[in-house]
């Protein structure tokens, strides 16, 4: 296999752009030959996180699971893109401890809570702001902006395939053998 792997950690708020964007670039490293799985908030937590919610110490415990995946997936040479929200600079920190941290990429996908909250892919903003979902990242729970992330995408400023190739040209030096 001709690729170094590294986890590629995706990190912003709720319909920020993280799964459309680690979609994009799943699947342009698997055209380009790599090999890469990504990891999702979504899926994740109707999986090995089912058990969890959304409290402080439940995010903690869902992405020290995500980290500790991502461990295993590196060791078996594979690219893994994680997107999960990861709120605060605590949780990424415990994460990229884990995984090792100069094995670990990370991409703010930085759109403002205002544009999130118009764009409100599944509703979810909304039931928020109507008190039907509790401790919502944004709303009444907090969002730390990464302080040196390796790359900052405004994905409500460039369409999705100029973050692609924003992307790929930060990734692929780190990943190509
Ligand atoms: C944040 C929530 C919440 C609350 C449900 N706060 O945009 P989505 O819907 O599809 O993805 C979000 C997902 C967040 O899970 P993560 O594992 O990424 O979060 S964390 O890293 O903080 O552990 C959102 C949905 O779950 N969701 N309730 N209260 N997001």
């Amino acid at each position: 296999l001709q690729q170094r792997a590294k986890v590629i950690w995706l990190t912003g708020l709720s319909g920020s752009g993280k799964t459309t964007l680690s979609t994009l670039l799943e699947r342009e490293l698997s055209s380009m030959g790599f090999l890469s799985q990504v990891l999702d908030g979504d899926n994740i937590r109707n999986g090995i996180s089912n058990n969890l919610g959304f409290q402080h110490e439940d995010r903690v415990e869902n992405i020290r699971r995500v980290a500790e995946v991502s461990r295993l997936m590196l060791h078996c040479g594979v690219i893994t893109i994680c997107a999960c929200i990861s709120p605060t600079e605590e949780i990424r920190q415990m994460a990229y401890e884990i995984i090792g941290k100069e094995d670990v990429i990370e991409i703010f996908t930085n759109s403002p809570l205002q544009v999130c909250e118009q764009r409100d892919p599944k509703g979810l903003y909304n039931k928020a702001r109507m008190g039907k979902i509790k401790n919502f990242t944004g709303i009444h729970a907090p969002f730390e902006h990464p302080s040196s992330p390796d790359l900052v995408i405004n994905t409500d400023q460039e369409p999705a395939t100029a973050s692609l190739n924003r992307m790929l040209q930060t990734i692929l030096p780190s990943i190509t053998i």
